[in-house]
């Protein structure tokens, strides 16, 4: 079956709103799946990449970092997956005729979704300096061009290697040993935007950065709290597990200032009874305000210490540190002022407690909407402060559970994708590679944008994303990146990155998850880590699109050739011909790989190590546990302006636009809305239908203004409002960013809105 044309464009945003949902799931999603996937790869390609998504011999699904359990079904997919795998296996391409008929002012003007229609890239291409047009290049011109502009550099700290979370374990270790090797830790990641909050708060409590239950645990739970995130869109097989840990008695708590379909009720679609009636999943729904949630902990903390044999004595004794003069902050936390920021009354905290304290096995889940305000690090510190109480890290069905995006972001991490690695790691790749990696400290993505502004970083390298639409503060990134001598993306599919470019640029089309990689050492499997710190294997089966794509391993290990000559001790040839001899340095570099090889042949993979998980051993600063006394922050929104989040629709996959819906929230056909509890914008004389430009204040007193976006009276918590990402990125200051952590603060923006005549 031929695959329908693309959208037109301009594509029309002309949103369509009815009641939000109160269900996830079901069948209209298996409808909607095979709908948008028999429209991007035909019937026989659907069939053929949906059966293998996450079976223990196909692909890793693209989709997000959710582990998968140990009893797959034929069908291992949900709706989300499916449109990720869709999108990427889609049978339509763009070939060198279509780079001839667009110039890059043509491509400028694109929507997102339109550049992401297009297909898959099949040709390396090239944008000379002054040229309005790509043109096809070869290989080696792609990688001679690279050379000549590091090689022009003064220093390697002007180059930058960003990396998006999809690229597997294999290629991410080449390119941090390629930038090390070159002479930079200048590797910025889509992390740095992501989790990065996490890392830094769990490294300093608990000493790993990373979450510290399993699937098990997840199942074997008392009490779940989830918080800051909406698993019925981003991850959608977590349904499965709550469902599985309520039938074994679980109660669910979700904080959020949505009230999000997918909590609310989910109608599995691998059983027939649970697709027609669905299980409730939400016992307790905490509406809270935007950037309330260190408030919220802090009060729970309060009550916990209050209540008579409530904390865990002998936990706190052995294995924390820090523990007076945190209770000290809790106990004397203001309860009016930390109540008021929270939007919530005292009846809800209460109930709040009441379920804590009836948990023996506490878990708290989280995402975004923990990771991405200024106060991100102090609230996620706060969350380990509540768990560490009742000595819920370290023993099962209970810990820390940071719901991580892109289906390999947290293995890039461990593979030392980082702009700050550490001693060992450094130590250890110095020892088997034999050359001394710089020490000093990298640029982080926020950084990196400042570089690229200030003239500092001249070469910007991006192994996969779309970091002028990820980024924040988009007028002042795209006029960074516009500066840039040379931008090289390594991509699957067109974005807006590949529109507004230095003065030279590139476009390097790889292989995708679902490709079958073929090399000269034969058929190649690459790895991944997922959320849970599982390490799996994950081969292609499909037909790359096109005889010229490279492997993102290849393109990589031919980079280092072209760029560090014979100098280079490392056998990148080899590297390229069998990845089984990357993994060979991986097993001897990273704590945790040892015989890599042969643990990934194992279906299933392996768990990588995680000391207090394993053992209740706290490797950070004080060898315990640590708790923290930070002072509760919110934001403080002045009078008649609201606080803005800006979040994903259920048909985006980050910067990569599916389609203009966003179903479980009632709207249709088009993106740019923005959702305000009805009664903020009655007293803002905003009818329900009404358009509004979105107006950011930040203390540089630059106007931000995102035009145009239909107000839609929703039942969000009080003072705050939402409307998707990436078109709100333009609102984000680029040093509005968390404490610590520099992760963007893309969840609290101050806006005003101006009424405006239409769309
Ligand atoms: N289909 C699909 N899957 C994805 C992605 C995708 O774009 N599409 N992206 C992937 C990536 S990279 C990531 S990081 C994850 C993102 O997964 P999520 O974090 O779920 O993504 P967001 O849409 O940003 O949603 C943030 C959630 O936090 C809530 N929230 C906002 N502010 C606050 C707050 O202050 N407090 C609390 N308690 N809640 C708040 C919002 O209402 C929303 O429910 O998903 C991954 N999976
Ligand atoms: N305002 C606001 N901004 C945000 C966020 C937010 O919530 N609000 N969320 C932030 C978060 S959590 C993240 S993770 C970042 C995401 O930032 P990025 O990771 O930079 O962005 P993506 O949209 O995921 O990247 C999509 C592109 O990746 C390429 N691609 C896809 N698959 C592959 C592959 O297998 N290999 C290669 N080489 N390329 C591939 C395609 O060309 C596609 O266009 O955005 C951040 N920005
Ligand atoms: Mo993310």
């Amino acid at each position: 079956m031929p695959s329908k044309p693309p959208a037109g464009d301009p594509v029309q945003d002309a949103p369509q709103v009815a009641a939000p949902q109160h269900a996830a799931a079901g069948l209209t999603a298996i409808a909607h799946t095979l709908r948008m996937a028999q429209q991007q790869m035909g019937v026989a390609r659907t069939a053929r990449t949906l059966l293998k998504v996450n079976q223990k011999d196909g692909f890793d699904c693209p989709g997000c970092a959710w582990p998968e359990g140990d009893k797959r079904h034929l069908a291992e997919f949900c709706e989300n997956g499916a449109k990720a795998v869709a999108e990427e296996a889609t049978v339509r391409r763009v070939t060198p005729e279509f780079f001839a008929a667009h110039p890059v002012s043509d491509l400028a003007d694109r929507s997102g979704y339109w550049l992401g229609q297009q297909g898959r890239i099949t040709r390396p291409a090239y944008l000379a300096e002054g040229a309005t047009h790509y043109e096809p290049v070869t290989w080696e011109k792609a990688f001679a061009i690279i050379a000549e502009e590091l090689g022009a550099l003064d220093s390697p700290d002007e180059a930058l290697f960003y990396t998006s979370g999809r690229t597997s374990n294999e290629a991410a270790f080449l390119l941090q040993l390629f930038a090390r090797e070159f002479g930079t830790n200048n590797l910025p990641d889509c992390s740095n935007m992501c989790h990065e909050s996490s890392g830094s708060a769990l490294t300093e409590t608990i000493g790993v950065g990373k979450g510290s239950v399993s699937l098990e645990d997840l199942h074997r739970a008392d009490l779940i709290i989830v918080a800051g995130q909406n698993p019925g869109t981003n991850h959608p097989r977590m349904l499965t597990a709550l469902e599985q840990a309520k039938a074994s008695g679980a109660k669910i708590i979700s904080v959020n200032p949505l009230p999000e379909a997918g909590l609310e009720r989910f109608k599995n679609p691998q059983h027939v009874t649970g697709l027609v009636k669905g299980v409730s999943l939400t016992d307790l729904f905490l509406q809270v305000r935007i950037g309330g949630d260190q408030a919220l902990f802090r009060l729970l903390n309060k009550l916990v210490l209050a209540s008579e044999g409530a904390v865990d004595e002998r936990f706190v004794a052995e294995h924390t540190h820090g523990f007076e003069e945190f209770a000290e902050a809790a106990r004397t936390a203001d309860w009016d002022e930390t109540l008021a920021a929270t939007g919530l009354t005292r009846g809800e905290i209460e109930q709040a407690l009441a379920m804590v304290l009836a948990s023996e096995r506490t878990i708290v889940c989280w995402a975004m909407g923990l990771t991405q305000h200024k106060h991100s690090v102090a609230t996620i510190r706060e969350v380990v402060n509540f768990l560490l109480l009742r000595g819920n890290i370290g023993r099962p069905g209970a810990g820390v559970c940071p719901v991580r995006g892109h289906s390999n972001v947290q293995g890039d991490r461990t593979m030392g994708i980082f702009e700050r690695p550490s001693a060992a790691f450094l130590d250890a790749l110095e020892a088997e590679f034999g050359f001394a990696p710089p020490r000093h400290h990298g640029l982080d993505v926020v950084r990196s944008i400042e570089a690229l502004r200030d003239g500092r970083a001249k070469v910007f390298f991006a192994m996969g994303g779309n970091f002028v639409a990820a980024t924040p503060d988009t007028g002042v990134t795209e006029a960074a990146v516009r500066r840039a001598r040379l931008t090289v993306h390594v991509s699957t599919k067109l974005n807006r990155s590949h529109a507004v470019t230095g003065r030279r640029a590139l476009i390097l089309p790889t292989l995708g998850r679902t490709d079958k990689d073929v090399q000269a050492g034969g058929r190649q499997v690459v790895t991944v880590e997922d959320s849970m710190g599982m390490v799996h294997a994950s081969r292609g089966n499909l037909a790359p699109a096109g005889p010229h794509l490279l492997s993102e391993p290849a393109i990589v290990a031919r980079m280092a050739r072209a760029v560090l000559g014979p100098a280079s001790r490392t056998p990148w040839e080899e590297f390229e011909k069998d990845y089984g001899t990357i993994r060979d340095r991986i097993a001897r570099v990273v704590p945790g790989f040892e015989d890599f090889n042969a643990r990934i042949a194992r279906p299933g993979g392996f768990a990588l190590p995680h000391a207090p998980r394993d053992e209740r051993r706290f490797p950070t600063a004080t060898g315990k546990a640590n708790f923290t006394a930070a002072p509760v922050e919110y934001p403080r929104v002045p009078a008649g302006r609201l606080l803005l989040q800006t979040l994903r629709s259920h048909d985006q996959y980050n910067t990569t636009i599916y389609g203009l819906d966003d179903r479980y929230r009632g709207i249709k056909g088009g993106r740019r809305v923005v959702l305000v509890h009805p009664d903020d914008a009655r007293e803002l004389g905003l009818a329900d239908g009404a358009y509004a430009d979105l107006v950011g204040e930040w203390k540089d007193g630059v106007e931000r203004r995102a035009p145009g976006f239909r107000v839609v009276h929703y039942p969000t918590a009080r003072g705050c409002a939402a409307a998707y990402y990436p078109e709100t990125n333009v609102l984000v200051p680029l040093d509005s960013t968390a404490d610590t952590s520099n992760t963007p603060a893309s969840k609290s923006v101050v806006v005003r809105l101006e009424q405006s005549p239409s769309a």
